[in-house]
């Protein structure tokens, strides 16, 4: 039984460094930007584009920045001549395909921004798996 603990805790040490290091093979961030905000101001948005080179559909469940108090998926879509921004629970990007985030469409709401955000700046984002795996993004910030 102690044995079998000790066999859990180096799992769970495995599975945690796994995700510190944020590598994966499959699912890549590129051509991402923030959108820089002046003090006041506590809404931005972030821009990425999330590329699936494995032949299976990978979902992003979750978004976490520590710029802001939360993080969401939404998707700004016009309805009535009113453009709307429809939350998103989860992004999916199909095997061999790509889903891009841009103005307009898809985006990654920053909601509580806790500092203005200037151009140069870099900020961090966690991608959340739904494997549980956490994608580590390093996001420059533009005008
Ligand atoms: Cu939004």
């Amino acid at each position: 039984m102690r044995l079998f603990k000790q066999t859990i805790a180096v799992c769970v040490i495995m599975l945690s460094l796994w995700s510190v290091e944020g590598h994966s093979h499959s699912l890549k961030v590129t051509d991402s930007w923030a959108r820089a905000v002046v003090e006041g101001q506590r809404v931005s948005a972030v821009y990425l584009t999330l590329e699936n080179a494995s032949d299976k559909m990978i979902e992003v469940v979750d978004v976490e920045s520590d710029v802001s108090r939360s993080a969401m998926f939404h998707l700004t879509q016009e309805q009535d001549g009113v453009a709307r921004m429809l939350h998103q629970s989860s992004i999916q990007v199909p095997g061999e395909n790509r889903v891009e985030f841009k103005p307009g469409g898809l985006h990654i709401m920053l909601m509580g921004i806790k500092k203005p955000l200037s151009e140069g700046q870099t900020i961090e984002l966690d991608l959340v798996l739904k494997n549980g795996e956490v994608i580590k993004a390093k996001v420059p910030v533009k005008k």
